[in-house]
C-alpha cells in the first residue's frame, strides 16, 4: 500500500529559492551519509532528486490561456487575478458549495513534495512543490459513496487570458482523475513552489499535480471540483482521442502515435543536459501499479 509522506515541513519552514541549492547539498549530503533510512521512503528518493531552479519552472510553462509558447505564461499571466478566488466543489458531495482560497489553506497541511514532472511531449524537469493532499480537500467537502471520479476545471476569463480568444482548445480546460487516483496520498493540489506562492504561470492559486501522470493532467488555475460516478471528459482527449487518453499514466513502453515516450528531454541542465530514460508511471511505480492491477495500458492509454 502506499505510504503518507511523513514530512515535518510547514509553511513555516519554507526555504527561500535562493538558499535552495545549499539545502539540496544538504539532503543528498544525508542521503550520503546513510541517513535516508530514517527518513519516508519517499523522501529518501527526494533526497537523490535534483529540483531545477525557480528561473527553469518559471519561465518554461505549458498554459495554453496565455499563449502555447513556452515563454508566453511568463509574459502574459499577470494579467491573472487571483484575488478574490473561490472553488466550487459540487456533484456527489456532503457538503456542496463555493470554497473560498483562504478557507481551504485554513484547513489544509502544507507540505513540501519534490516530484518529477513529465510532460507528453517528452520534456521534463523536477520541481519542489508546496501543496496539500487532494485527498483532505475531497474529504473535507465529504465524498458521497456512489463517487466515481473527480472532474477539474480551470477559470474561463477571456479578458485576463488572452489565450482563451483563440480555440486552441475547448475552453475552459477541464481535466479527470479516477476517485482512487484522486484519492492517492501522491495527488496533491500545489498552491507553492520552492516555498514561495505559485506564479500564476504556474497555475496560481491552487494546481493539481498527478506525479506519475503525463503534465496535461496537472490541471492549473481550479476553480471547480466535481465529484462523479461517470468518466468527465478532459481537454486534450477532446482535442484528439487517438493521441490523449483518460489515463495517460507515465509509460516508457507505450509511445505517442507521432514520437517515443522512451526517454526524456531535461529542462534546465544547459547545454549538457542529456536524455534520460523515462521511468515506468515517472518512477512511482511502487506507490501506484497497484491502481491498474489487471488493466491493458496501452488500450487504457
Ligand atoms: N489550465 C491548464 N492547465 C494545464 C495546461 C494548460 O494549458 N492549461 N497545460 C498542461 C501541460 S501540457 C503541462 S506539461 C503542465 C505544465 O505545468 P508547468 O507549466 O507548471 O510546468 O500544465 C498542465 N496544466
Ligand atoms: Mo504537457
Amino acid at each position: 500500500m502506499a505510504h503518507r509522506w511523513k514530512n515535518d515541513l510547514t509553511h513555516d519552514d519554507v526555504t527561500p529559492h535562493a538558499a535552495f541549492l545549499n539545502r539540496r547539498q544538504i539532503m543528498v549530503g544525508i542521503a550520503g551519509a546513510g541517513l535516508a533510512t530514517t527518513l519516508g521512503a519517499g523522501q529518501a528518493r527526494a533526497a537523490t532528486l535534483e529540483p531545477d531552479s525557480f528561473e527553469v519552472i518559471t519561465t518554461y510553462n505549458n498554459f495554453y490561456e496565455f499563449g502555447t509558447g513556452k515563454d508566453d505564461p511568463a509574459k502574459n499571466a499577470h494579467m491573472l487575478t487571483t484575488k478574490p478566488w473561490a472553488v466550487t466543489i459540487d456533484g456527489m458531495v456532503d457538503n456542496p458549495g463555493d470554497y473560498s482560497f483562504e478557507d481551504i489553506m485554513s484547513q489544509m497541511t502544507v507540505e513540501e513534495r519534490i516530484y518529477r514532472f513529465r510532460c507528453v511531449e517528452a520534456w521534463s524537469m523536477v520541481v519542489p512543490w508546496n501543496g496539500f493532499e487532494l485527498a483532505d480537500l475531497l474529504n473535507m467537502a465529504g465524498v458521497k459513496s456512489g463517487a466515481k471520479y473527480v472532474a477539474f476545471e480551470t477559470l474561463y476569463r477571456p479578458e485576463e487570458m488572452p489565450g482563451q480568444r483563440f480555440r486552441t482548445l475547448d475552453w475552459p480546460y477541464v481535466e479527470g482523475l479516477r476517485l482512487d487516483e484522486a484519492m492517492h496520498p501522491l495527488t496533491i493540489m500545489a498552491t507553492g513552489i520552492y516555498g514561495q506562492d505559485i506564479p500564476n504561470q504556474n497555475g496560481a492559486p491552487m494546481r493539481l499535480v498527478v506525479p506519475w501522470k503525463y503534465g496535461f493532467k496537472s490541471i492549473k488555475s481550479v476553480v471547480k471540483i466535481t465529484l462523479t460516478d461517470k468518466e468527465p471528459p478532459t481537454s486534450w482527449n477532446k482535442a484528439n482521442s487517438r493521441e490523449y487518453g483518460f489515463y495517460s499514466n507515465v509509460n516508457p513502453n507505450v509511445d505517442h502515435p507521432r514520437w517515443s515516450q522512451a526517454s526524456e528531454r531535461t529542462i534546465g541542465g544547459g547545454l549538457f543536459a542529456r536524455r534520460k530514460e523515462t521511468l515506468m508511471f515517472n518512477g512511482y511505480e511502487d506507490e501506484v501499479a497497484s491502481l491498474y492491477e489487471g488493466m491493458d495500458l496501452a488500450k487504457f492509454y
